[in-house]
């Protein structure tokens, strides 16, 4: 530890995951590093969860507060919420377990744009945040952090924690140094000062987090890669939806609505995007630029294949076999790749000044574009709304793709009202389904109704949906016209029958 550890004084702080987890009490809010299964710490969660399950087994309580950049993975919030260590859980989860304990009423989980976390925390509105525990790859000469796979909130939470837990991480290559960029430019309003980037692969920040040495009260080792972020290869409707999309840019930029340089390119995570980016490495686009948040597989290839020049992201979330690529071509990435906190990737000033366009994958559509990303009947969370409303309210092409229908077809992804709304009409604009593409700008709700029914509903469900449509527009005002006795009947048919097929 000690070629990673350079900075002298943090080497008398070296201890176990056990004795540093014995630091965190009941109730405390914690803030940790971890982004889509990224660069979240490996052994505290471990130990806090060992510290919880001795706890309840002598009748004590004992529950943290866990605040992150996004998703995690099995060995930190699934052994935690496993425990019953987790109280309150904030913005993202894609973890089973703790998704079943927030679905259960045991966490209270709250789901939050991610480019908002960092700042409601300066604000206060979240509590005060009393430990850090962030994972990274080193520690300079000088006491500055080497950032690992994520950035995610980690600036921020080293900047508010009153104490700081450093995972050092010996396992991602000590090399990835200097493919940072961490802005410390950000303040509090009412001096805000705009954010200096006016293109995707801009550098405006420092390639350290930096921390009070003060603070810094365990030095925890760890050597261990990331989860496993593994796509299946894509299916033929993600290749269909893909399809769509790639034509309908070419199409756009043949119009010349959109720049002949092509704008660059945030992707939300799954198979579907994947697909996308997978049809871009065919498609007819050149020197493309990503930024978003999470960097997968597919765009690691565009930036291999040349087709991609830089990518800008908050993490890293790879494949086995992919991460064994970046290990490998360390030196070629890391000109290439920036990541950066996620209230700068994410951030809306950005998003809109570059004109990012922006696809993000949805649970449902309603017929007039409404759009729930997060929520399972209504009720149940699924993972949260992460980053999609940060781009999709602001990008310059908003993009919202599922397939048309779920569960072997007993789910149609089109329904006459969401039973939760994340993303409002106001903010969609290009709809795609298998089944194909509706494109509803400057369409009134009316008119997008049935450009969704005709080019998104599945064919089961099409003759269902216009029917629903034909007679809500015989009755109450005609502006968005529905029969609201009947506008969630299909969910509730779903729930009673197991199908919304009527
Ligand atoms: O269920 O897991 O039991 O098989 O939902 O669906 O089709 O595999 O799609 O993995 O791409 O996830 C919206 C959840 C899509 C995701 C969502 C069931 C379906 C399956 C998953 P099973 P698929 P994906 C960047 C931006 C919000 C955050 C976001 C997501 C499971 O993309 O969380 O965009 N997005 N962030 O069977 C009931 C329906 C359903 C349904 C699908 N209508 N009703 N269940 N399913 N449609 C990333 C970050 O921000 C970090």
């Amino acid at each position: 530890i000690a070629d990673r550890v350079r900075y002298p004084e943090f080497l008398s702080r070296v201890m176990t995951a056990e004795e540093a987890a014995a630091l965190i009490p009941h109730g405390v809010n914690v803030g940790m590093s971890g982004f889509t299964g990224a660069g979240y710490p490996k052994a505290l969660p471990q130990a806090i969860a060992a510290r919880a399950k001795a706890e309840h087994a002598q009748g004590k309580p004992y529950k943290i507060n866990v605040w992150t950049g996004a998703s995690t993975a099995a060995e930190c919030d699934g052994v935690m919420a496993e425990a019953h260590a987790l109280g309150q859980r904030l913005p993202f989860n894609t973890d089973p377990i703790a998704r079943k304990a927030v679905n259960s009423g045991e966490i209270d989980f709250i789901d939050m744009h991610l480019s908002h976390v960092a700042q409601h925390a300066w604000f206060g509105f979240l509590g005060h945040m009393n430990i850090a525990v962030i994972e990274v790859l080193g520690v300079t000469a000088d006491g500055l952090l080497i950032p690992s796979t994520a950035v995610g909130n980690n600036k921020t939470w080293l900047e508010i924690a009153d104490k700081v837990i450093l995972e050092v991480n010996t396992k991602p290559p000590a090399r990835m140094e200097g493919m940072h960029d961490i802005y410390y430019g950000t303040a509090i309003p009412p001096r805000r000062m705009p954010i200096n980037m006016t293109h995707a692969d801009d550098r405006i920040g420092d390639a350290y987090l930096k921390v009070d040495p003060a603070k810094v009260v365990a030095v925890v080792e760890t050597h261990k890669g990331d989860r496993d972020n593994v796509f299946a290869t894509p299916d033929e409707n993600s290749q269909r939806i893909a399809g769509y999309i790639i034509d309908f840019l070419a199409h756009e930029m043949k119009m010349g609505r959109l720049p002949k340089e092509m704008l660059p390119i945030q992707s939300g995570v799954g198979n579907v995007a994947n697909a996308v980016l997978a049809g871009l490495l065919t498609g007819p686009f050149e020197n493309l630029l990503g930024f978003t948040e999470v960097l997968q597989d597919g765009m690691l290839d565009l930036l291999r294949a040349g087709k991609m020049s830089k990518a800008s992201a908050t993490s890293i979330s790879l494949s086995a076999a992919a991460y064994k690529d970046f290990e490998d071509n360390i030196d070629f990435y890391r000109e290439r790749i920036i990541l950066r906190p996620q209230e700068i990737s994410n951030h809306p000033e950005l998003v809109r000044r570059l004109g990012i366009i922006a696809m993000n994958s949805m649970i449902e559509a309603d017929i007039y574009g409404n759009i729930n990303s997060t929520h399972v009947m209504g009720t149940g969370m699924m993972n949260g709304i992460g980053g999609s409303g940060d781009f999709a309210r602001n990008g310059y092409l908003s993009f919202f793709v599922t397939p048309s229908v779920a569960k072997d077809g007993k789910i149609s992804c089109i329904v006459p009202m969401c039973s939760h709304v994340d993303h409002t009409e106001h903010d969609t604009q290009i709809i795609v389904t298998e089944q194909g593409l509706a494109d509803l700008r400057g369409l009134s709700p009316k008119q997008r109704a049935q450009v969704i029914i005709d080019k998104c509903a599945h064919p089961d469900y099409r003759a269902q949906l216009q029917d629903y449509f034909d007679r809500s527009r015989q009755q109450g005002a005609q502006h968005t016209p529905h029969i609201l006795t009947e506008a969630l009947s299909w969910h509730q048919r779903f729930m009673d029958k197991g199908d919304m097929r009527s």
